[in-house]
Formats: structure tokens, C-alpha cells, sequence
């Protein structure tokens, strides 16, 4: 008798903690905001790792009020529909290139036009400067419905295709892969091929069914995408674009946090560029030893001709922006 009492009185103490657990799990559960963040890159990718440790900060410092996950790997869509998600609210936090936010925001086209920066260096110069604190401004004050928070470098874009290309005449009727942006089209078009505006996450199959005889991107995404290995053998390195890239919040989210939060989150963000630039270079340096280890060949090309090819793109998209092209070329 003793024992059963004993039995039903340590029954009742689990049930009461049970009770008390369950309790408490929801009340955590319905006090905690869960930040959907997305990506097209893979898990592991410099970009997607700023932003998981830019989301386990925001945790830590709210005591668990916050907590990031993660979409990566374009499971959300590609970059236009996960803009278009982001300004509904959909998706919490956004990093993106710049490349399909110029539709948004056309003034971000800037950057976005070929041969507009010499270097990376030159890039991260301006983009670490006041224009490139006008520019998030600029996105911040449109009415595209996000908040910038901060930049990623997105290193160099170059040319990988199928047949081997030095000059714009090797690029003859070869169907180049470019980002959803008139400019980018422009841009393939006036460098002598048949620029193709697609997804990132239609460009294998499009690669490999002969659809595409290239496509051009910086070194950690054609090698992450696999697009390496859907036929293409050659990698010009014609730098055409360097194009910084950026994350965003939803205004809808943002209008949500207190004045607070909102400091935590700038102040993360801050911390989260400064995290993907270190491990960036690195993460090229890999890339290209992969791909050259899988056969790749890099082919160092003249830049002059696609350069003064693209001249008539920078005089069309770069009109409005003169005064701003001025600065940028003056930023050492
Ligand atoms: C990558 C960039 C992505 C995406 C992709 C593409 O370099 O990081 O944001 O824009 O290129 O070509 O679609």
C-alpha cells in the first residue's frame, strides 16, 4: 500500500512537472518571434554563415525573444520571388546581390553596371564609404518595403563556358546566363553574346540540355552551384561585374522591433558584414583551387575590349547618375 501510495505520489510530482514543462514551452513558444532568413547559397556558404551568427547573437541578446532560421539554398525561390517575399514580410531577413534588387531600386544600378568599379579593392572602398551609405539609404527610404542592413562582397564575375572565349568575337551566338536585370542582358549583349535572364537555380539543367552555352558568376558560386560541372570547361576572366551584395529586413519586420532591437539588429549587421569579408577572399582562394583541380581552365583575358564594349551599357544606365559615377571614380 505504502509503495502504491509512494507510486502515485511520485506520478502526480511528474505530472505537475510535466505540466509545468508543457506550460512553459508554449509560453516560450508564443513569445518567441521566429526570423525567417534566406539565401540561394548553401549552408557553409560565407554569406549564409554571417547571418546564422548574426541570428545566434540576436538570440543571445534577447534572451531567446529571437531566433534566426535559416532557408538557404534557394529552397524559398530565387532572388526576385524572395525579394517579392521580403517586402510582403514572408521572409524576415533577405542577402541578395544587388543584380535582381535594380528593378526594385533602380538607383542600386549603379553598382550594378559593368566595369563601374577597377578593382575589388576599388569596390570595397566605395561601398565602405559614404556612397555606399547613400546607396543603403537610398534602398532604406524607397518604397521597396526593406530596411538595409548592411553589405557582403560578392568578389568579381566572370565568363564560364563551353567553348573557349579571349574577345568579344568569341562570344558570337553563345547563350549566356545573366541575372533577372534589363542591365545584365544589355550588358552580355553589347560584350558580343545572347545575354539570357534566368534564375540561378535554372542555370544547371539549362547548362547541361544545351539551353545555356554559359553563364558567368564569381568562383564560390559556380563552384557551390555546380554549374562546373554541366559542361563548361573554360573560365575567362573577364571581371565584367563586381557587384557588392547586400541583406535586408522587412519594413514589415522592422516597424515591429522596439528601438532596441532595432540597435541590436544594425549593430549585428555590422559585425555580420565585417564577418563575411574575412571569410570571403578565403572562400574564392578554395573555389578556384577546386575548380582548377576539376579541370576548369582559367583563362586570363585583355579586359580593354569587353570594357569598351560595354561602354554604350554605362552611357544608357549611368545617365541619370553622373555626378555619382564622378565620385565613385574619384574614391581611392
Ligand atoms: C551569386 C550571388 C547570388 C546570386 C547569384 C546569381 O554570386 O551571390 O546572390 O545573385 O550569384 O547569379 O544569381
Amino acid at each position: 500500500m505504502k509503495f502504491l501510495k509512494n507510486l502515485n505520489f511520485k506520478k502526480n510530482a511528474l505530472a505537475m512537472v510535466l505540466g509545468t514543462m508543457t506550460l512553459s514551452t508554449a509560453m516560450l513558444a508564443s513569445a518567441q518571434t521566429v526570423l525567417k532568413a534566406a539565401d540561394v547559397h548553401p549552408v557553409g556558404y560565407p554569406n549564409v554563415v554571417a547571418i546564422e551568427n548574426l541570428g545566434k547573437k540576436l538570440e543571445a541578446a534577447t534572451n531567446g525573444k529571437f531566433k534566426l532560421q535559416m532557408f538557404p539554398g534557394g529552397v524559398l525561390g530565387g532572388e526576385k520571388e524572395m525579394i517579392e517575399q521580403t517586402q510582403v514580410g514572408a521572409i524576415n531577413i533577405l542577402r541578395t546581390s544587388l543584380g535582381p534588387l535594380g528593378p526594385v531600386v533602380p538607383d542600386v544600378n549603379v553598382f550594378n553596371m559593368p566595369f563601374v568599379f577597377r578593382n575589388e579593392a576599388h569596390m570595397r572602398a566605395v561601398i565602405d564609404g559614404p556612397i555606399g551609405q547613400e546607396i543603403l539609404d537610398k534602398i532604406t527610404n524607397s518604397p521597396s518595403k526593406m530596411v538595409a542592413l548592411g553589405w557582403m562582397d560578392g568578389g568579381s564575375r566572370s565568363l564560364y563556358t563551353k567553348k573557349k572565349v579571349t574577345t568579344p568575337a568569341d562570344l558570337k551566338g553563345q547563350k549566356v546566363r545573366m541575372m533577372g536585370n534589363p542591365l545584365f542582358v544589355d550588358t552580355m549583349n553589347a560584350m558580343g553574346g545572347n545575354g539570357i535572364a534566368m534564375g540561378y537555380g535554372e542555370v544547371f539543367s539549362a547548362l547541361q540540355t544545351g539551353v545555356l552555352d554559359g553563364a558567368e558568376n564569381n568562383p564560390p558560386s559556380m563552384l557551390t552551384s555546380n554549374h562546373y560541372n554541366a559542361g563548361v570547361k573554360y573560365y575567362a576572366q573577364t571581371n565584367h561585374l563586381i557587384i557588392p551584395e547586400i541583406f535586408v529586413m522587412s519594413k514589415v519586420t522592422w516597424e515591429k522591433l522596439s528601438k532596441d532591437e532595432q540597435a541590436l539588429v544594425k549593430k549585428f549587421s555590422k559585425e555580420a558584414q565585417l564577418e563575411q569579408r574575412a571569410l570571403w577572399d578565403k572562400s574564392v582562394a578554395d573555389a578556384s583551387a577546386k575548380l582548377k583541380a576539376a579541370g576548369i581552365e582559367f583563362v586570363a583575358v585583355d579586359q580593354k575590349p569587353f570594357y569598351d564594349a560595354t561602354a554604350p551599357v554605362r552611357a544608357k544606365y549611368g545617365a541619370a547618375y553622373a555626378d555619382l559615377i564622378k565620385r565613385i571614380e574619384a574614391t581611392k
